[in-house]
């Protein structure tokens, strides 16, 4: 399996999922968006809405309200406890992290053709020691990161249907995010747009 290292610390494996394993991955994704529905996160504050939806699975699962950022158990419009992670991505996280423990968070973002993902930081977590392993289906998305500090010159890689990168070690930190989707450049959603999963390991392991 090939591995590019962008960065210390950034690693790109371009076809890491063939389209058979992400057939299976989007047919596990039908099951969990049913019991746990993709919902429109708002900024912090302003209230205003993400371009992208988000669902999660596992046991904790990120969300984004007027009253800020935070991991919890629960689904924020049912209430329900997120879905079970499929084996698939358990496997993608052994295979990647390189991490001993296991994720207990997976963050599912779907983005329409025209959604975007503004440059952050993922700093939620409590456990930086661990990396974040993120697995794209669908459109090439075009994903810029920069370095540390905000102003960091930044550089971009374009992420296409099955492929996954890895933040970790020195790259943990790092500015990040979604300019936009090149339509029309994969077949594996009917409607078109893209589906990323980040897998963390939020809580410190005992
Ligand atoms: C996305 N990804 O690819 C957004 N975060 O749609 C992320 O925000 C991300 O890919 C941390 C680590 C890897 C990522
Ligand atoms: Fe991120």
């Amino acid at each position: 399996m090939s591995s590019i290292t962008l960065a210390p610390g950034l690693v790109y494996h371009p076809d890491y999922l063939d389209r058979s394993a992400q057939e299976g991955l989007l047919e596990a994704l039908r099951g969990i968006t049913r019991a746990a529905p993709l919902y429109t996160p708002r900024m912090p504050r302003t209230g205003k809405p993400f371009s992208v939806r988000m669902t999660n699975c596992g046991r904790l699962g990120w969300v984004s309200d007027v009253q800020g950022y935070r991991y919890q158990p629960t689904h924020p419009e049912t209430g329900e406890p997120w879905p079970a992670m499929p084996d698939r991505v358990l496997r993608a996280w052994e295979e990647l992290s390189g991490y001993s423990h296991p994720p207990d968070a997976c963050l599912i973002n779907f983005y329409e053709p025209k959604a975007r993902m503004g440059m952050h930081q993922d700093k939620d977590e409590e456990a930086f020691d661990a990396p974040v392993v993120s697995l794209s289906l669908g459109d090439t998305a075009l994903f810029r990161y920069g370095g540390l500090d905000r102003s960091d010159p930044t550089k971009s890689v374009r992420l296409r249907s099955g492929d996954a990168i890895v933040f970790g070690g020195p790259a943990r930190l790092i500015h990040h995010g979604i300019d936009r989707l090149i339509p029309e450049t994969s077949d594996l959603l009917p409607q078109g747009g893209r589906l990323n999963l980040t897998l963390r390991r939020v809580e410190k392991p005992l």
